[in-house]
């Protein structure tokens, strides 16, 4: 239990303001990093040791580099003063504290200007392997090392762009799932094998080893149509990811104008999470083993 410090701050993981409102108009908090408990940065520990470990193997070098040159170990949960430091000496964003998930339009407003949200809260012990709303964890050991690459620096900030514009154009559907398929759960080509650059499967000790090394979901190449004819699951693991050849072609999409192909993409028929087309340049094809089971029980 933590005690707020300042009439401007929430307790970590507590809705913000009254009835939901914040209070901060674009929904910042303090991080409040003093006030973290031993049991919290003891989760933060557990969870920090663990992944590490599987990631060594699957993880792409972009990944693995951006971890190396960050002050993010074991011991505590990073305090976001320091990690904003090191960030915008390489390249230029920032790590603000939020409670949880914002509007899209707040959110979107962050990622223009090269503040990255993070939740100031962590998971609770009892629930290490699944949460609901973005965490401290996810967000800083999912998202920050990716933010300390070029091409990912550059690509986020597009999408806050890219968002604001999408929500006018009505495409924030299409254009959400580019920010799923990469951002949080793509997967890169790399002379070892594919390797995870995505941030919602970096920080899932599940689901990175099952978007890698099951035989069920399928593994394609990235297609920006494709992609954003494309639902997602939010609910579980992907039955499909979308490889890059290289991230580099992520900026690609930094000088695409997004405008006309929403139309475009809304007339052709949507592709449900698992199935594949003949069109698709198959990495591996996937039994559908895992999600036919879920669905039978
Ligand atoms: N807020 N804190 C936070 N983190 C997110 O990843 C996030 C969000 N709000 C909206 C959102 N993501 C997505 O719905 C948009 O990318 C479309
Ligand atoms: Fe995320």
């Amino acid at each position: 239990m933590k005690i707020p410090r300042a009439p401007d701050t929430v307790k970590h993981g507590a809705a913000a303001g009254d009835a939901g409102r914040p209070l901060r108009p674009d929904w910042t908090v303090e991080q409040d990093w003093e006030t973290y408990t031993q049991a919290e940065h003891a989760s933060w520990k557990t969870l920090f040791e663990r992944q590490s470990l599987l990631l060594q193997e699957r993880a792409s070098s972009e990944y693995l580099e951006g971890m190396r040159a960050l002050p993010i170990g074991p011991e505590a949960i990073p305090d976001f003063r320091i990690l904003s430091e090191v960030l915008m000496r390489h390249t230029g964003w920032q790590i603000v504290a939020v409670p949880g998930l914002l509007p899209d339009e707040v959110f979107f407003e962050h990622l223009a200007n090269r503040r990255f949200p993070a939740g100031n809260f962590i998971r609770r012990a009892e629930e290490l392997d699944y949460l609901e709303e973005p965490d401290v964890f996810h967000d800083v050991f999912g998202h920050v090392p990716m933010l300390m690459n070029p091409v990912m620096a550059e690509f986020i900030q597009a999408y806050g762009v890219g968002g604001l514009r999408a929500k006018a154009l009505g495409g924030l559907p299409n254009l959400a799932r580019v920010y799923w398929y990469t951002v949080e759960f793509g997967l890169v080509a790399q002379a070892g094998g594919l390797r995870i650059y995505g941030a919602g499967i970096a920080s899932s000790h599940s689901e990175s080893r099952f978007s890698l090394d099951d035989p069920s979901p399928n593994r394609i190449s990235f297609d920006l149509e494709r992609v954003m004819r494309t639902g997602y699951r939010i609910d579980d693991f992907q039955e499909t990811y979308f490889v890059l050849d290289r991230m580099e072609d992520l900026l690609a999409l930094d000088r695409i104008d997004f405008a006309p192909l929403y139309p475009r993409v809304k007339a052709l028929s949507e592709v449900q999470p698992g199935v594949l087309l003949p069109t698709d340049r198959v990495f591996s094809r996937g039994t559908g083993a895992y999600h036919a089971g879920r669905r039978a029980r």
